[in-house]
């Protein structure tokens, strides 16, 4: 077997510079296998003689939460907070010489005390960012080692938690916990390149300027002296191209004092530079390799370089290297189901190709630092970044109205730790501060007071890099105007800023996002404006036959896939139009946890990803993206999980880059369509009774999917007031509201709010067997046109009064059929004797052009109506 020494990494002689020929002193031995984890509390676990041998045998990366189960089947399902306690044992390397040994963890949440052999190394305070400890004098000289980590996620709502004053204090995601990214032990010589940095690399690299060609490069370097003399190190930096050759070099000695630190600026110049563009990404590497005054060689780091300058415009947007570019984006969660943030390589390798696909060419990486290896997939992609600290929803503990020194001093240590750490991406080209703080000041309690920890944040980005802006996610757009005052108030503190904006979502006009925008940079004409969010759920379950024609109550209602694409489209529309808004991000690429909502496909669930939560399944809206966004011919036709269609009429609709698109029907032409936003359209296809075979081809691209006429021939059952349909008792498919105008659609779930509440109880309409036709009403004035050929009809209408305060002769309404009255005077509660309780009404009518049209008008009160049932009779 060999010798868990073996894993060591072989230091790489150094051929390129004519520094000696030493081996370096830094090694790196991962710190992954051989845990024992228990959850619990368990103190006596941090001394060596505690018996761990029931504890349950891990590997990093690991976390205790699993999520993402269905809501009935929960078996998996367990969002636990509190502390758990690892253990692992490894061996001292052999010649540890004057070495220091430092236990480096990629993260762990949210607190972490570790101890090496019952020495207590430190405690790192924050659930995203890398931290290292000095190991050296806690190392046994040889033999085993015994590393202790005891990680705590309690909830900073808790009594006396002690998460309290750690950001974040809320938000819409579950905060797993446990050693989620990996751990190493690393050597190093005692003058080396820093590792007391805030778990930065000791070298930070930057373009300043790129002049006919040639890139000006400015790097630090940080230096550190363990020993207790003072001595000059040489410090020799590279510029690697793509093929590992040297394109530049430069050398400088620094002296450090004995047990001191030190810094050395140096500038180098890279000729012919091959730039790092948007989509082109071209990476340099800088290599700096440290020598003591004996000229042996005693560290090296490397790190990815990029040459890239870019500005952002208040008026004009996003500039790089000179050129104009439309930012174009989604955001991205880390967490996946059962792993919960216990993520590999290949994840975010998987979930980087998914966004290259969508053609994306900017990424929000929300709402926390994420894996180093995220930052570098977006290097390679040639994706601008945006990284944010988890600065969310509030800027002061709970239960305080301002920010406290403590809270503070670790939002401003995360900032500090995400920008050191990936300093030296060139994808990143904004540092959030915050998200949404200013929510609470909407809801009208808590945090009013974020601005002067968001104006101190804002300074601590300009202290830690001169060449990035700060920005923020403004909240709350779908707030109303009347108690908007004082919300816009986080604007003009960072250099650009986003507003996270849910027009047709958590408000209720999609139209309203352009005008929104137009008002907010007019107001702020000298901020760069982003659109940091928007978005819409969509459930793979929950279909509707027309998304776009039913007004939606905001909450407790279902969240068809059809009505996801629809306000992503509009939306959409809006932004492309307006070329001032330098980026936008839909929220989100992935369907992500959220332990408190029950939407959508009633997983625990935030469902507004364009690809669900196991990244097996692309939504329609993906495509609709694609289509707009990338170059490689497709066409996808939409709605092909709504596999069983109530109505004999359906639009068709596809989405492709390709100008037009060809439908057929079992195997008969219904023409080209051209597209317009990657969006094209049949409207008015009738179904043939069974299978609907519908192709569609756009040149050497096609599609293909299948439908079922699953009506009754003749009948129109349509459930008033919401999107999805279902199936009744007698199996007759009710279809969704379409065919209306006016009126406000109702669901009859208590509502869930989506941030947070759990759906109340369905309550049952009384006598009834059947209670497809109830669930859901429309209220108001409103009209249908259905879509029936000429001949006469019967007319049934499923009602009830779901407001109990509704007495007898306070709702009064009229129904009329092709412009006469058929029911005047129709009191609900009076006739079905109680609120909740179903009536049914019925009448015939003869129609004598090619629609039914019935018109609601209230008397007293509102016009209401729940299920419409239209049958032939002659
Ligand atoms: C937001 C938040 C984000 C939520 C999102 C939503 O504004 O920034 O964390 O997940 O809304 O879906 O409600």
């Amino acid at each position: 077997m060999m010798s868990k020494l073996a894993c060591f990494t072989v230091p790489v002689i150094l051929a390129a510079v004519a520094a000696p020929a030493f081996a370096q002193d830094r090694q790196t031995r991962p710190l992954v296998d051989g845990w024992r984890f228990e959850l619990g509390d368990h103190p006596a676990a941090a001394q060596a003689g505690f018996d761990d041998r029931g504890w349950q045998p891990v590997v990093l990366p690991h976390n205790w939460n699993r999520m993402g189960g269905t809501a009935e089947k929960r078996s998996d399902y367990q969002n636990v907070h509190g502390p758990g306690w690892y253990r692992m044992r490894f061996p001292t390397p052999e010649k540890m010489g004057d070495r220091h040994a430092w236990i480096e963890f990629d993260a762990a949440s949210i607190i972490a005390d570790v101890w090496l052999n019952g020495v207590k190394l430190g405690r790192h305070a924050g659930a995203f960012a890398r931290f290292r400890f000095d190991a050296t004098t806690a190392l046994k000289p040889t033999g085993d080692n015994l590393l202790v980590v005891r990680a705590d996620n309690s909830s900073p709502r808790d009594p006396g938690s002690p998460t309290a004053e750690i950001p974040p204090m809320n938000g819409d995601w579950p905060m797993y916990g446990g050693l989620y990214r990996p751990a190493r032990l690393v050597l190093t010589a005692p003058l080396r390149i820093a590792m007391r940095d805030m778990g930065g690399p000791g070298v930070y690299a930057r373009t300043e300027a790129v002049e006919g060609g040639a890139a000006r490069i400015a790097i630090t370097t940080k230096l550190e002296n363990d020993q207790p003399r003072a001595e000059t190190a040489e410090i020799i930096t590279t510029i690697l191209d793509a093929d590992g050759r040297t394109v530049a070099t430069a050398r400088g000695k620094q002296p450090v004092a004995g047990k001191g630190s030190a810094e050395l600026a140096q500038s180098l110049t890279v000729p012919d530079a091959k730039l790092w563009d948007v989509g082109r990404a071209y990476l340099y590497r800088v290599r700096v390799d440290i020598a003591d005054a004996r000229g042996r060689l005693r560290d090296r780091v490397e790190q990815p370089l990029g040459i890239r300058t870019f500005r952002i415009d208040a008026d004009t947007g996003f500039w790089i290297n000179g050129a104009h570019v439309d930012l174009k984006g989604v955001s991205r969660h880390q967490d996946r189901p059962v792993k919960g943030w216990a993520i590999d390589a290949a994840d975010i390798a998987e979930d980087m190709a998914l966004i290259r696909e969508i053609g994306a060419n900017t990424l929000r990486l929300a709402h926390y630092q994420h894996a180093d290896a995220a930052y570098d997939a977006a290097d390679e992609a040639g994706l601008v970044t945006w990284a944010e600290i988890p600065l969310v929803d509030r800027s002061a503990p709970w239960g305080q109205e301002k920010t406290t020194p403590g809270f503070a001093a670790n939002a401003e240590q995360q900032l500090r730790e995400l920008i050191r750490q990936t300093y030296n991406h060139p994808s990143i080209a904004v540092w959030s501060i915050a998200n949404e703080v200013n929510l609470e000041a909407a809801k009208g309690r808590g945090t009013s007071n974020a601005r002067p920890l968001l104006e101190r944040l804002q300074q601590v980005v300009h202290e830690e890099d001169p060449s990035r802006p700060a920005t923020l996610a403004d909240c709350c757009g779908s707030i109303p105007s009347e108690a908007r005052a004082g919300l816009d108030t986080v604007a003009g503190i960072t250099d650009v800023i986003g507003y996270n904006r849910y027009h047709g979502w958590y408000a209720p006009d999609v139209t309203a996002l352009g005008p929104d925008l137009d008002r907010l940079h007019a107001l702020y004409p000298k901020q760069p404006i982003s659109i940091s969010e928007y978005g819409a759920g969509g459930a793979l379950t929950q279909h509707s036959d027309d998304p776009t024609a039913a007004p939606i109550a905001p909450f407790g209602r279902p969240h068809p896939e059809e009505f996801q694409s629809h306000i992503l489209e509009e939306s959409w529309r809006q932004i492309a139009s307006r070329s001032y808004v330098w980026a936008s991000w839909v929220w989100n690429m992935f369907d992500f946890s959220n332990e408190l909502r029950l939407e959508g496909d009633l997983t625990d669930t935030n469902d507004k990803g364009l690809i669900s939560f196991d990244r097996r399944t692309k939504k329609d809206a993906f495509y609709f993206y694609k289509a707009n966004w990338s170059k490689e011919a497709f066409v996808h036709l939409t709605s092909r999980r709504h596999v069983d269609r109530p109505y004999p009429l359906a639009e068709v609709k596809a989405y492709s880059n390709q100008p037009s698109v060809r439908l057929s029907l079992n195997g008969r032409d219904l023409g080209a369509a051209k597209c317009d936003l990657g969006i094209c359209r049949w409207p008015g296809v009738a179904l043939d009774a069974g299978a609907n075979l519908l192709e569609a081809r756009a040149g050497a691209v096609s599609d293909a999917i299948e439908w079922q006429f699953a009506g009754k021939p003749g009948v129109y059952a349509i459930r008033a007031g919401t999107l999805v349909g279902r199936r009744g008792a007698d199996g007759l498919l009710w279809g969704s509201d379409v065919f209306v105008t006016g009126g406000t659609g109702h669901f009859r779930d208590q509502p869930s709010s989506s941030r947070g509440g759990q759906p109340g109880p369905v309550r049952p309409v009384a006598g009834t067997s059947d209670q497809a036709p109830y669930e859901s009403w429309r209220a108001g004035d409103f009209a249908y046109a259905i879509p029936v050929p000429r001949g006469r009809y019967r007319v049934t209408l499923h009602l009830f009064e779901p407001d109990a305060a509704v007495k007898p002769g306070a709702r009064l309404f009229t129904v009329s059929a092709e412009g006469r009255p058929a029911l005047r005077g129709l009191d609900v509660v009076k006739a079905a004797g109680a609120p909740m309780t179903a009536l049914v009404r019925t009448f015939e009518v003869a129609v004598t052009d090619d629609a039914l049209n019935l018109a609601f008008k209230g008397e007293a009160g509102e016009a209401l109506v729940s299920g419409i049932r239209v049958e032939r009779v002659k």
